[in-house]
């Protein structure tokens, strides 16, 4: 039985794209390795419930201590797992603090893939590879008619979109001079119950439930007026997934192609809440970026056209299902 099931590595399993492809795979009968970094807290908590569950075999759902910038822990973990498929979607992944730790981010981000890269040409060539890559490379760049897609120019505007270009750049080399089947994912923003709290949207959502429930009186925002394409990640993840099926290796921008300004997904949620935004946020300087990236919509044709993807959550029934989860949350008494 188990001789015919693929076998995935994924880095940044513990993350909110981690563990929704983790799940996903399982459910597709893969066995799935995970890197995961030692950390002072346990950092499972996306992935318990998978560790818990008593219908997954523990030989499907297996867990390796590692890290991108580890070269030899990285190449002893892929010889010892024998991948078919390999998901690189560890990074420092939060573009503001890239700012603030440039130095590690590079490190992780950029000098990560690179170590993945080189351990898989030596160990498992035939494998396929996935590399996470992001809307935030195109930076300053929106083409003509008002969209960022494949080709558009990337001129990042942060040391994570800088990083990413790096990665991007260096899978399409080894693709390129080694003829690997490796794949970037260009992933615009997307979001869900799992995704930090200290990114926009769930930010937002988690705050706004508190403002509702008495447990806070206000909202700190950076910058409400730049412009983002919103998805869900369990949407994207089985784009990832459907990109690496493909036997040829390309790239794909993934997106809704519907741009929302922050402010405007304020307004929705604090209205599903029956309150106004404009009440509760104020601005603090120290959520406001270096250099900020204003405006992002994506067009992905490619991916709809040639491999028949398409999203199944809407923009409101993302925001809608984050707002239950923190509702459901507080009500259970977390804090
Ligand atoms: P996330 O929730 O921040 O997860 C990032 C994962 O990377 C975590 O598991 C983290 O481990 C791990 N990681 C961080 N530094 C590492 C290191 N030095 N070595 C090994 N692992 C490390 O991010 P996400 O939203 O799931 O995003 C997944 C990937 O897609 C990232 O590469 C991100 O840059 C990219 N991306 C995301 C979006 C988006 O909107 N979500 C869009 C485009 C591209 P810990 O749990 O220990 O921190
Ligand atoms: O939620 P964000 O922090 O996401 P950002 O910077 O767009 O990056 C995310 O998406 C990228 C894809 O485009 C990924 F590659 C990256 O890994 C990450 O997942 O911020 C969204 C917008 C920004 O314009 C930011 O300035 O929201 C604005 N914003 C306003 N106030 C805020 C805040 N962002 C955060 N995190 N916190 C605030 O208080």
């Amino acid at each position: 039985m188990t001789k015919n099931k693929k076998t995935a590595l994924i880095t940044g399993i513990t993350g909110q794209d981690g563990s929704y492809l983790a799940e996903f795979l399982i459910s597709k009968g893969y066995i799935v390795h995970g890197i995961k970094r030692r950390t002072s807290m346990f950092n499972t908590g996306r992935i318990d419930h998978l560790y818990q569950d008593p219908q997954i075999n523990e030989r499907d759902f297996i867990m390796h201590y590692g890290d991108l910038s580890d070269s030899l822990n990285i190449t002893r973990i892929i010889q010892e797992v024998q991948p078919n498929e390999i998901y690189n979607l560890g990074a420092q992944s939060h573009v503001r603090i890239s700012s603030d730790i440039p130095s590690f981010t590079v490190q992780t981000n950029a000098v990560g893939v690179l170590n993945v890269l080189e351990s898989y040409k030596r160990v498992c060539p035939k494998a396929k590879f996935y590399q996470a890559s992001s809307s935030e490379m195109f930076g300053s760049s929106v083409d003509d008619d008002g969209f960022q897609r494949e080709t558009t120019r990337m001129t990042p505007v942060s040391p994570y979109g800088c990083a990413k270009v790096f990665g991007y750049n260096i899978t399409r080399y080894y693709r390129n001079a080694f003829k690997l089947h490796i794949s970037n994912g260009i992933l615009f923003n997307h979001e869900s119950p799992r995704r930090g709290s200290n990114f926009v949207t769930n930010k937002v959502v988690k705050t706004a439930v508190e403002i509702k429930l008495g447990l806070k009186n206000k909202l700190e925002m950076g910058n409400m007026d730049s412009f983002r394409d919103w998805g869900h990640s369990k949407d994207y993840v089985k784009a990832m997934n459907l990109i690496v099926q493909q036997d040829e290796a390309d790239d794909y921008v993934v997106a809704t192609g519907k741009t929302r300004s922050v402010r405007d997904m304020c307004d929705y949620v604090f209205s599903q809440l029956e309150l106004d935004y404009k009440d509760y946020v104020v601005q603090n300087p120290k959520y406001l970026r270096p250099e900020e990236l204003k405006y992002l919509r994506g067009d992905s044709k490619k991916i709809r056209e040639t491999l028949n993807w398409k999203p199944d959550y809407t923009f409101e029934s993302l925001m809608d299902e984050m707002i239950e989860h923190w509702k459901d949350y507080f009500s259970k008494g977390g804090k």
